[in-house]
């Protein structure tokens, strides 16, 4: 089919420019509201190339993200400085050795990564004691703001550049993570239409994907027209995470598709796919999951379980707007799957008792939604100050914040029938007397339904950025063929001349 996209936009390093900037100016005004004086330098170490075990093999290199955030930088063992004072930036290249232009390719002079990234400066990473010390013109040790925080969903600590000479600069290891990570939180118009490509993209691919399901294929037939795709007509060389490309009852495993359970089961007639896959453009990502039966054609069960899904992703969408509380959200798609599982006569009782057991975590265990940007999980979900809450389903969110316009947050809802879960919530007095054993019994082996769309909070409201086929004649529309986005039915059905 080719793609309407083609060609990918021109990536401008403007959007890395207004990011220093935005970082410039929040440490700048956090800097005089504590009194302190505005000089310094922020310090970051770009990512370092990784070899595969004791072997020689060079793993695909990808920037760490705060890196990439502020420069842009692809390239690994660079450093990045921003002058506190005066705003200028520096990056630091690795002095590359003469070899390299044997096997690698061309050494880049200086002034070409200058040129490129749209810095002040660039010097070699054995000059940044230097070079700093050079820029400084104050008195006592220049002071290093570096890079040290907790991130939230892996609990991994930021590592704080390092270099020859480090020793004679004083350290602040604590103010520069919160700020920068708030930084990226907001995003900018640029990186909107980065993340908005990004979306694009996978939106398509994921149609492409639909178009071409067929019983009896591999899970990983699917997964590879989706890198196709993308990479083929987007030049999207990453993907924001492992495909995730269950079918049947893999789709009730959350991360299925890691090395353990590589995609590989084969299609079965009858059976719903659970495809959980975004590429990512220039650093930025997405993260799109879209759920359709097999055979192209919803069963009664598949569409219960389905529509329930995404009466909880419509609904939290037309709530979603600036000042809205994100486990509200997840409150209310948990509350909307559950009052149609009840109209299903899947869940017994009343709703608001179920909700007190904490029953929505049973079908939905994880959060409702992330942050979205640079990292597929973006950071800055737990605020200083905000606690994660200790209850099931709830526990699971990665954020807890009120919506801010500015945001990119995933809108992930999602049903499951993970024996894992219903086991014991039937064999609980506070949960098994809400669960219709028998009916329940029907769903065994169904797996589970998730509709992931990336959504834009905006002045008023929200935008969703995902643009793939989600109500049931929709997608049983475009896996026979329809064209998608449909086709404008002409409103002139008159004489027909051309008005
Ligand atoms: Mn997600």
């Amino acid at each position: 089919m080719g793609s309407s996209l083609w060609p990918p936009p021109e990536v401008t390093m403007e959007v890395h420019v207004k990011n220093r900037d935005k970082l410039l100016s929040s440490l700048r005004q956090h800097l005089s509201e504590s009194s302190r004086p505005l000089h310094g330098f922020v310090l970051l170490q770009g990512g370092q190339e990784q070899t595969r075990h004791d072997t020689d093999h060079i793993e695909l290199f990808r920037q760490e993200s705060y890196f990439a955030y502020l420069f842009g930088v692809k390239e690994p063992g660079f450093y990045g400085a921003i002058d506190v004072g005066t705003g200028n930036s520096i990056l630091f290249a690795p002095r590359l050795p003469a070899e390299y232009a044997v096997w690698l390719g061309e050494i880049q002079p200086l002034s070409y990564f200058k040129e490129h990234y749209k810095v002040s400066s660039t010097c070699y990473t054995d000059e940044i004691a230097s070079v700093l010390q050079q820029h400084y013109h104050c008195s006592g040790k220049p002071l290093l703001y570096l890079l040290h925080g907790l991130n939230t969903d892996s609990n991994n600590f930021s590592k704080p550049a390092e270099f020859q000479g480090i020793d004679k600069f004083d350290k602040d290891l604590t103010t520069l993570h919160p700020i920068l990570t708030e930084c990226r939180v907001i995003k900018s118009d640029l990186e909107i239409a980065l993340i908005q490509y990004a979306n694009d993209i996978s939106s398509e691919a994921h149609i492409e994907v639909m178009r071409k399901t067929r019983v009896g294929m591999k899970e990983y037939q699917l997964e590879s027209i989706f890198l196709h795709h993308t990479y083929m007509y987007g030049g999207c060389r990453h993907c924001s995470y492992t495909c995730i490309c269950a079918t049947g009852d893999n789709s009730a495993v959350l991360h299925y598709g890691h090395a353990a359970a590589p995609n590989d089961k084969t299609l079965e007639d009858g059976d719903m796919a659970l495809l959980d896959m975004g590429a990512e453009y220039h650093f930025y990502g997405s993260d799109i999951t879209c759920s359709f039966p097999i055979n192209g054609k919803f069963t009664s069960d598949q569409s219960l379980i389905y529509s329930a899904v995404l009466d909880a992703h419509n609904a939290v969408i037309s709530a979603m707007k600036p000042g809205v509380n994100w486990v509200d959200m997840h409150i209310l798609a948990e509350k909307v799957i559950l009052e149609s599982l009840k109209r299903g006569d899947i869940t017994l009782g009343n709703v608001d008792d179920m909700m007190t057991a904490r029953l929505g975590a049973v079908f939905m265990p994880h959060g409702l939604g992330h942050l979205l940007g640079i990292d597929t999980h973006d950071p800055g979900g737990y605020l200083k100050g905000l606690e994660r809450r200790k209850e099931p389903g709830l526990k699971s969110l990665r954020t807890v914040r009120d919506l801010q316009e500015g945001m990119v947050i995933t809108v992930e809802p999602g049903c499951y029938f993970i024996d894992a879960l219903l086991l014991p919530a039937l064999n609980s007095p506070e949960t098994s007397k809400f669960l219709n054993r028998e009916v329940i019994d029907r769903f065994k082996g169904f797996g589970g339904v998730r509709i992931e769309s990336d959504v834009l909070v905006t002045a008023v409201g929200c935008y969703n950025m995902t643009k793939c086929p989600r109500e049931i004649q929709e997608i049983e529309a475009v896996m026979a063929g329809a064209p998608w986005p449909p086709q404008k039915i002409s409103t002139h059905v008159g004489n027909g001349l051309q008005s």
